[in-house]
């Protein structure tokens, strides 16, 4: 816990807070850093800020220019969701993105063969989900490629990171490289299990609410949110959470993506390693062993795809008349919600909904605004 820093340093970790532009933002965070003196207590801190530095720099770079062309790293969100196919040059990403979609990527032997992101539909029985291949972020020798912050930079806004690992060209070592790359830019690819949202104030003090157990105690949190400057500040914290939970959202702002990891290229190298299936578990997150040459177990990997999103269908129906296509929406969705969605007035005016389905014990039954649908329900919904 970074506690007793140089009265200097907490102010211009301060500036950084208050900062606007990411030009401010880069100049009050290298002066914080320069006046952090290196100890063991600070070692984590000062990680962090660089990173978070390195992050900033990046995304200055990324920014379009005014009435500059398209930036040719953006890809319009269509579907469901929006799947990114990240790895090393080379791990089969774009014959994996020819084998799950429509799309018809350039394959071939020689490195960085996928030099822009390219996007393809894959459908899941009634399902439309985009994946995009992004460019290598890793070369053949495992080192950062010169695109792959741009890469990762699509990675951060994607609603499921789909990591392809090439199983013949040490697997793990790539697994812990991207992990690190993703970390290096606020991405944890791992299951959200806490939740903790920062909202400042102008004054009030430090006020922690929590909606769960929280592990620590409040005079820690003053103390960290003190240490970067934040004196007035309403801290919520959903789920079990530990003071590293709040360190990690208050100094580098992480945000958790899903994730699963294809070991792809079976075919070649089917030798067992342990390291992959040890890193995701800790992750909890899932594995697939593939081959895209031999393309088998295609339909079970669209599913694992469909299941790690974390998505329902949910089939509306007026007067007797079914929609053709589902409405998809997150899973824990409750029919108040679907009402929202499909139109404010249909939630206003709610009185009950009918719903078939897995989520029902008796088919058709009448249920309130805060039902919870499940996969494939059927829902009608009545209103004033
Ligand atoms: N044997 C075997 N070869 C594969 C497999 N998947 C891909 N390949 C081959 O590996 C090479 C690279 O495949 P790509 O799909 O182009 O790989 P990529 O990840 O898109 O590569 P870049 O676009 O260069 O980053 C090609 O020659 C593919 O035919 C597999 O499962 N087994
Ligand atoms: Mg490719």
């Amino acid at each position: 816990m970074p506690t007793n820093l140089p009265a200097e340093a907490k102010a211009k970790l301060a500036k950084y807070r208050e900062a606007r532009t990411h030009e401010e933002k880069i100049k009050a965070l290298e002066e914080a850093i320069s006046c952090i003196p290196h100890h063991k207590h600070t070692e984590k801190m000062l990680r962090q800020l660089k990173k978070r530095l390195a992050q900033l720099r990046r995304e200055l770079e990324r920014k379009p220019v005014k009435g500059g062309r398209k930036d040719e790293f953006s890809i319009e969100k269509e579907g469901a969701a929006q799947v990114v196919l990240l790895g090393a040059t080379n791990s089969g990403k774009s014959s994996l993105l020819a084998l799950l979609t429509n799309a018809n990527p350039e394959i071939a032997e020689y490195p960085m063969t996928t030099k822009r992101p390219v996007p393809g539909m894959m459908v899941y029985e009634d399902v439309e989900i985009q994946v995009v291949e992004l460019p290598a972020i890793l070369t053949e020798a495992l080192e950062e490629t010169s695109i792959a912050y741009k890469s990762l930079g699509m990675a951060r806004n994607a609603d499921l990171i789909a990591v392809v690992l090439d199983a013949t060209n040490r697997p793990h070592e790539q697994l812990r490289k991207i992990v690190e790359m993703l970390e290096d830019i606020g991405v944890v690819l791992k299951r959200e299990r806490t939740r903790v949202i920062l909202e400042k104030k102008d004054s009030g003090g430090i006020r922690l609410v929590t909606f769960g157990k929280f592990q620590g105690n409040i005079d820690d949190v003053k103390k960290l949110l003190e240490s970067v400057g934040i004196r007035n500040a309403v801290v919520k914290i959903i789920g079990d959470a530990t003071i590293e939970d709040v360190e990690e959202q208050v100094i580098y702002e992480f945000v958790y993506k899903k994730g699963l990891v294809i070991l792809n290229k079976l075919d070649l190298n089917s030798e067992y390693s342990s390291e992959i299936e040890e890193m995701t578990a800790r992750l909890g997150i899932p594995l697939v062993r593939f081959s895209a040459k031999e393309g088998k177990g295609l339909e079970e990997l669209k599913q694992l795809i469909f299941k790690t999103l974390e998505l329902i269908r949910v089939y509306t129906q007026k007067d007797g008349i079914v929609a053709r296509k589902p409405i998809v929406v997150p899973s824990g969705t409750t029919v108040g919600q679907l009402a929202y969605l499909i139109h404010k007035e249909l939630a206003r005016g709610f009185r009950y909904a009918k719903v078939w389905g897995n989520s029902v014990k008796v088919q058709g039954q009448k249920v309130g605004i805060d039902h919870v649908l499940q996969d494939k329900d059927l829902v009608e919904i009545f209103a004033l």
